[in-house]
């Protein structure tokens, strides 16, 4: 039996994988510390409220008397580190938030586990959630990211996530601690909030806004559904070296433009209305420095632990507009002022 600390829980990939977690190990006790940004929401939880083995605690991850009281209390012996600032767009807008949380949070858990697990801990694992943004940006026909491929992060958002990356690897050189770090790519599913390109594409279109696509929406994303995440970071808690790093995708990619079109096609068939979605489509102002194109080589994961995605992005993508679709009363709620201020400040150019 696992005792997980799952910090930034409440978020989009960190609700769905302690939902995945518990189903799969429901033997595990989940405490999820989360500081209830406005990206985390505890109605992504609701179905598991109930489970004596989970238990919700709001806290910071800068904050090192609590992150050391929890681990304490809990005698956590895994921790799965989501919690982050994760918006391109948002660090470029407010690079501080980035710093503190991605980079110094990740420091003062680190530290807190460094100093706990020294007290003995057997069998215990800080696995790192990072990113594939972390190697930059690649041109077309560039071989993919391998976990070899040097860090160039192009954002402050990257440059937040490489460094804390660098800290998780100096901590098993230096103190042993038994890190392993995952590097995925794009994510997509239910909850993720609608700042990101697929949620955003959609909501816009049901409320028929123009659909924002940034300079000439060429850019290149390799998209993985967050089930697939889940279940690779579990392989990596289970099975990954410790001191590694694995690389996540999807083997999937493909161009903002025909994500968007997709999406349109997808609405127009699972809510007709008189007028095309695409026709609300709207090339806006591209994203300073955005990079060009990323993509995953994932054979170090599957070779090492037999990992593969298991949705199409075909099936991903028609599940996840269907979500959203069945779900309006939750992306509502998660629309409020703060939203729309942020919505203003974004896209007022376009
Ligand atoms: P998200 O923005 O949806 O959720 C982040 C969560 O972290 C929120 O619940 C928020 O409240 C919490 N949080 C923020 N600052 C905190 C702090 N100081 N202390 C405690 N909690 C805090 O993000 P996401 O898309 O679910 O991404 C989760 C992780 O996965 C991030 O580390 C991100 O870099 C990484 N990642 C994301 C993707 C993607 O496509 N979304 C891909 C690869 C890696
Ligand atoms: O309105 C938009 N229009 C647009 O063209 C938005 C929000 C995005 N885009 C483009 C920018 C990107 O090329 O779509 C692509 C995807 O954008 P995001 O959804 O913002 O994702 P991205 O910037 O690629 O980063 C995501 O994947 C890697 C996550 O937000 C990160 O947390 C993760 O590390």
């Amino acid at each position: 039996m696992k005792r997980l600390l799952v910090t930034g829980g409440a978020g989009f990939i960190g609700s769905n994988f302690i939902k995945y977690w518990l189903e799969h190990h429901p033997l595990d006790r989940v405490v999820n510390l989360d500081a209830l940004t406005y990206a985390g929401n505890l109605e992504n939880l609701t179905s598991i409220d109930a489970n004596p083995n989970y238990r919700f605690v709001r806290g910071d991850i800068c904050d090192a008397g609590f992150v050391v009281q929890v681990l304490e209390s809990e005698h956590i012996d895994t921790i799965v580190n989501f919690a982050a600032e994760s918006h391109v767009d948002r660090s470029i807008l407010g690079p501080a938030a980035f710093v503190e949380t991605n980079i110094r949070g990740t420091f003062v858990l680190l530290e807190a586990a460094r100093n706990y697990w020294d007290k003995g801990a057997d069998e215990s694992r800080f696995l790192h959630v990072s990113t594939d943004e972390v190697y930059g940006s690649l041109n077309q026909g560039a071989a993919p990211f391998t976990e070899q491929t040097a860090f160039a992060p192009n954002s402050p958002y990257s440059a937040s996530k490489a460094a804390s990356d660098h800290l998780v690897r100096a901590y098993f050189h230096t103190y042993g601690l038994p890190v392993v770090t995952t590097n995925c790519s794009n994510n997509y599913g239910p909850y993720q909030f609608p700042e990101k390109l697929i949620p955003l594409v959609v909501i816009n279109a049901l409320e028929d806004k123009p659909l924002p696509v940034y300079g000439d929406g060429q850019n290149i994303r390799d998209w993985l559904y967050v089930e697939d995440h889940c279940r690779g970071i579990d392989a990596v808690i289970q099975s990954g070296r410790v001191g590694e790093t694995y690389n996540i995708g999807g083997c999937n990619e493909i161009r903002n433009i025909d994500i968007v079109h997709q999406v349109c096609a997808l609405i127009d068939q699972m809510r007709p209305s008189r007028r095309p979605k695409a026709e609300l489509i709207t090339f806006v102002p591209d994203r300073p420095g955005h990079d060009l194109r990323y993509a995953i080589d994932a054979s170090k994961i599957r070779r090492e632990l037999g990992w593969e995605p298991r949705y199409t992005f075909e099936a991903g993508l028609a599940d996840t507009v269907r979500w959203y679709l069945d779900h309006e009363p939750w992306w509502s709620r998660v629309r409020d002022g703060l939203y729309h201020q942020y919505m203003e400040l974004q896209y007022r150019k376009s």
